[in-house]
């Protein structure tokens, strides 16, 4: 899969995840990373990629020349056009569900705005999805488009060691995952919980599945609603967050 984020700040994507899972996933030539410099792109003698906003008000904003023809030049080299996120508080709040559906696309161009904004008429003939990474203001879309293509590339096959770990995760079914534990069974006098040392399969994917609902209902009880639960597991949810067992 190949990623081309659209930034004024390529070193940042580039440096920020040429690292850990990701970075080998790159190297193994499972992913494509490619960060393009919009200010390479401006017709300005000066290199000048912001304007004033018509109409006044605060700061610059990204003007759409530099804008388009940096998208341009990843649509002529791959021949066709592709899916562009825009990453903007004023999109939708990025899922598990739209991470699963970015990785099946073999091409993403993600922008990234800076100042504040983008001339809305480039937005409008380029960009297919406005996604948010959540209800607060960064100063520029480099990180969220960072957490995209971690949060994506993990969905693409190979990438991640044991692909099963990508569907027993939190959010899988809108779950959270249940507690793990490692050596020693006990630490600052906590035990492991006995049936973990058990080896009785059956019982500890029980305990788990509950543990994830409880453990759901406790702390994201907005996801729970819309998990899928059997009725015996709504009744371990009834039975309230003290009930840890
Ligand atoms: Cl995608 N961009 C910016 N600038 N701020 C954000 C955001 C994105 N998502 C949350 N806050």
């Amino acid at each position: 899969m190949n990623f081309y984020i659209l930034t004024l700040f390529p070193e940042m994507v580039v440096n920020g995840l040429n690292t850990s899972i990701i970075g080998r996933a790159a190297e193994a030539g499972l992913l494509r990373l490619e960060a393009i410099n919009i200010r390479d792109y401006s017709a300005n003698k000066h290199h000048k990629v912001d304007d004033y906003p018509y109409g006044g008000g605060a700061g610059m904003l990204m003007q759409a020349q530099p804008v388009y023809d940096a998208f341009q030049s990843v649509q002529e080299r791959i021949g066709k056009k592709p899916r562009c996120i825009y990453v903007t508080p004023q999109g939708r709040t990025f899922s598990q569900a739209d991470a699963k559906a970015f990785a099946k696309e073999e091409d993403l161009v993600i922008l990234c705005g800076h100042y504040e904004g983008i001339d809305e008429r480039v937005l409008e003939e380029v960009v297919t999805d406005y996604v948010s990474i959540g209800d607060y203001v960064l100063t520029g879309g480099e990180l969220p488009a960072m957490v995209l293509v971690d949060a994506v590339s993990r969905m693409v096959p190979g990438v991640l060691g044991n692909q099963e770990s990508g569907d027993f995760e939190s959010f899988e079914g809108n779950l959270l995952e249940y507690p793990q534990y490692s050596r020693p069974e006990e630490w600052h006098g906590k035990k492991v919980p006995e049936v973990l040392l058990s080896g009785h399969h059956k019982n500890i994917e029980m305990w788990r599945r509950k543990q994830s609902v409880l453990r759901t209902k406790e702390r994201r009880p907005d996801l729970l609603e819309k998990a899928e639960l059997t009725e015996e597991e709504k009744g371990w949810a009834e039975s309230g967050s003290h009930a840890k067992a």
